[in-house]
């Protein structure tokens, strides 16, 4: 047999890192790993939805032909509700949480809050997506979660992770121990250890941002922009502006070459676009995990008070100097009225 580790077996043996685990948290890992093979094989055929479907509206079974992300919501659902790890969830595609009044969510001590299918505007043109979750434990002692249970800071997570459906599809996870990422394996159906103990580039040369905004955004982020695109050798500048437009993919990339990730306030989204809940706080709890910085510009992330379920903050993420580079360029030339 090869050296190869499937997610599986990496669950269990690193399940001995909590002594009083009884195991959950890996069965919730486990859960969420089945329920992203799945939507991967249906994100995989995105481009045959029209010629297997009836008008759209059926596939060659005669079932429903779902939009991805709603298809990729239920799955997830599904897949946690019959776990029995968790007794409430907490979608993007949702308003309200999903609380699951089964036996064993009477007894469940997680709630999972997850974006199903985070850029999915991309899916039509075979662009990267990614699916991204958010695990605590309850706070309400027992029955079904509760809305209070999820309004939480992000520093009370106790693993998060996302799953990238790119050129291969990826999980990537921590549970506060490094961060470690799985490659599919079509072949064997299995995510496989393909880069463990993964760590972000103190620096970098890349920036992503949507440029298009930039006469919304702070003059802290103009200024900041205008920064990266001088030449200046030393500092290797000007650096590359890469922009793919799903949050995932962008950070991935980030994450793996050094690079920066902002989606600021703007002047037409005074509060930014990201969800402090099911975005901006598990990816950034990765990014800190692999040696890098989370921001809203001007403090922590994982710090931020959440008051509702599907609040929004803008995100400074990335590699440490990358990051703390942007930070200076906030406080020098924008306000902190700014922040969340
Ligand atoms: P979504 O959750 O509706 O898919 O929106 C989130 C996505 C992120 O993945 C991405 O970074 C951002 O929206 C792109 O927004 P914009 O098109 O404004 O640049
Ligand atoms: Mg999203």
């Amino acid at each position: 047999m090869s050296k190869v580790k499937t997610l599986g077996q990496f669950i269990i043996e690193k399940q001995s890192d909590f002594p009083y685990a009884k195991g959950e948290l890996s069965r919730l890992l486990r859960d969420i790993g089945i329920a992203s093979k799945i939507i991967n094989r249906e994100v995989s055929k995105a481009g045959l939805a029209d010629i297997l479907g009836e008008a759209g509206e059926t596939n060659v079974q005669g079932e429903q032909v779902k939009k991805l992300d709603l298809f990729s919501n239920e799955q997830m659902i599904a897949a946690l509700t019959v776990g029995g790890e968790c007794c409430a969830m907490a979608s993007e595609e949702n308003e309200d949480i999903i609380p699951i009044d089964n036996a064993q969510s009477a007894t469940a001590r997680y709630v999972v809050a997850f974006d199903p299918l985070d850029g999915s505007s991309n899916i039509d043109a075979n662009v990267s997506v990614g699916t991204i979750f958010s695990i605590y434990r309850r706070t309400s002692l027992s029955g079904p979660g509760n809305t209070a249970d999820f309004l939480q800071r992000g520093t009370d997570q106790v693993a998060a992770g996302y799953v990238i459906y790119g050129s291969s599809t990826m999980l990537v996870y921590t549970t506060g121990k490094g961060v470690n990422g799985f490659t599919l394996d079509p072949s064997i159906g299995e995510f496989c250890l393909s880069h463990p103990n993964m760590k972000i580039p103190n620096g970098g040369k890349i920036y992503s941002i949507n440029e298009g905004n930039y006469v919304h955004f702070p003059d802290g982020v103009k200024k900041f922009i205008k920064w990266c695109q001088e030449e200046d050798k030393p500092s290797k500048r000007p650096f590359s502006s890469r922009y793919i437009g799903s949050a995932v993919a962008d950070i991935h990339r980030n994450l793996l070459y050094g690079g920066i990730f902002i989606y600021p306030t703007t002047s037409t989204s005074p509060k930014g676009k990201l969800r402090l809940l099911y975005e901006c706080n598990p990816l950034a709890f990765i990014v800190e995990q692999a040696g890098g910085k989370a921001t809203d510009g001007f403090g922590r992330i994982l710090e931020i008070e959440l008051n509702s379920l599907h609040q929004r903050s803008p995100l400074f993420i990335g590699s440490t100097e990358m990051v703390e580079r942007a930070e200076e360029f906030m406080s020098k030339y924008s306000s902190v009225e700014l922040k969340n």
